[in-house]
């Protein structure tokens, strides 16, 4: 039959493995360690092409920093971000119990991606604005200025929850911290972080900001609606796309991962772009080093697509086994990033497996100290805590206008109608 009359189709990616039979990861493109070349600061989009199709790695099998992207680090600040990670595992770990517990509603763990937010939030200044996303808690764990209590009592919706119970647990807001509010509305981050440093150029500002996505949330219109301001204004913006493999379970491939790379359509976009292994503490360093001084002398935005793998749930609401091979994240061929900055540092003599369990021991210990101190204040679940009515009405506007204060009178009345009537009571 001529190929030109035969019905036409669709094609549907599907991923390699399935519940049952073992995922083909060579689909990933894995390139070796060091084996990328680090462009010039002022590259033009165009000339990072290769980049956005290959990868930026740093540490080898064996643990050793090579390459022209090894970054000159001093060993404290490794073992800071190695004692970040190790404290935001145990604080997922731990969370993730207390979900089970039923003393939190919901929760989202980073598992296996912790090396990306902490080592971006090193790379960072004083004030700059970071849009995350549910899974860059490490953005806040990596910080000594947060509270691990005051972030449970956010998970708990008690009476210290600084989001007055207004937002699901794991969507913070610390604005001294440079974490904007979490949106729920995925994508919408990109969107939020290009507009704040355009304003940060336009105010004449040092400030940069730094976005999150996710691979599926790139399919969002969002998403290609930031890099076109990106490109067209040089905003002075980081966008971050963390490609870890799924979006719920859904396969990356599907919001378009599987002919191109992430980074590769940052470079359809007029985007400076690097594809980097975000299971390498040491290149998630170096790259978001890279990419901030960029932002900071003018030279526009940068996307950097980080490869990684989610190694747990989606959420407490989700249940992987039922669409992906259980051994995956084991068997992905980037490893995990605790276990490789650990066989950097202990192979430069700068950590042991002693200081790597007493760093863990430390770290369970600091979650259950302020987990108990989050339940002294209740919770939602603990005690059927609600906030005020009032927090419905505050803090959207400095003088509540009056519609407002009309609507807060009707919702006091209907409360307190409640209240007296027969199985309506609080
Ligand atoms: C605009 C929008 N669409 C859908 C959802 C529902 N949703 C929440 S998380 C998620 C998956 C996102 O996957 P990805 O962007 O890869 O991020 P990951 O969860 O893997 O970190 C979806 C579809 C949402 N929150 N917002
Ligand atoms: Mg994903």
């Amino acid at each position: 039959m001529n190929p030109s009359s035969l019905p036409l189709h669709l094609h549907v990616p599907e991923p390699s493995g399935r519940p049952g039979h073992g995922t083909d990861f060579s689909y990933l493109r894995v390139a070796p360690a060091g084996s990328a070349r680090m462009p010039p600061i002022d590259v033009v989009a165009a000339d990072t092409a290769d980049l956005a199709r290959s990868l930026v790695r740093v540490l080898d099998d064996e643990g050793h920093a090579i390459g022209p992207w090894a970054p000159k680090v001093e060993t404290a600040l490794l073992q800071r971000g190695l004692r970040a990670m190790i404290r935001t595992r145990a604080f997922d770990a731990k969370m993730l119990i207390a979900q089970r517990q039923k003393k939190i509603s919901f929760y989202m763990q980073c598992l296996g991606e912790e090396a990306i937010a902490i080592a971006h939030a090193l790379a960072l200044a004083p004030g700059d604005m970071c849009f995350p996303t549910y899974r860059q808690q490490g953005l806040l764990l990596a910080r000594d200025d947060i509270d691990m209590a005051e972030l449970i009592c956010q998970l708990m919706s008690n009476s210290r929850d600084p989001m007055k119970g207004r937002q699901l647990p794991v969507m913070y807001s610390y604005k001294r911290a440079g974490f904007f509010s979490i949106s729920g509305n995925l994508a919408t981050q990109f969107i939020q972080a290009v507009g704040w440093g355009m304003a940060s150029a336009i105010k004449g500002d040092t400030k940069i900001a730094s976005g999150w996505i996710g691979d599926g949330a790139t399919a969002e219109a969002d998403f290609h609606t930031a890099l076109t301001f990106a490109h067209v204004y040089r905003a002075p913006v980081i966008l971050n796309v963390v490609n870890n493999q799924w979006a719920i379970s859904t396969f990356q491939a599907i919001a378009g991962g599987e002919a191109t790379t992430f980074a590769a359509q940052g470079v359809g976009n007029g985007i400076v772009s690097l594809r980097v292994d975000g299971n390498d503490f040491l290149a998630v360093l170096a790259a978001s080093r890279w990419a901030a001084e960029r932002a900071r002398r003018n030279l526009g935005a940068t996307l950097i697509e980080w490869l990684t793998y989610r190694a747990g749930a989606h959420s407490t609401s989700d249940d992987p086994s039922r669409y992906r091979p259980a051994d995956d994240a084991k068997r992905f061929p980037l490893g995990d990033p605790i276990a490789r900055l650990k066989q950097h540092l202990v192979g430069i003599g700068a950590w042991s497996e002693v200081q790597h369990d007493e760093a863990r021991k430390e770290s369970e210990a600091e979650v259950n100290t302020a987990l108990k101190q989050a339940e002294s204040f209740g919770g939602a679940l603990l005690d059927g805590h609600t906030p005020p009515i009032e927090s419905m009405f505050e803090d959207v506007y400095k003088d509540m206008p009056p519609h407002l204060q009309e609507q807060l009178q009707q919702a006091r009345a209907f409360a307190a109608a409640a209240a007296h009537t027969p199985g309506q009571g609080a």
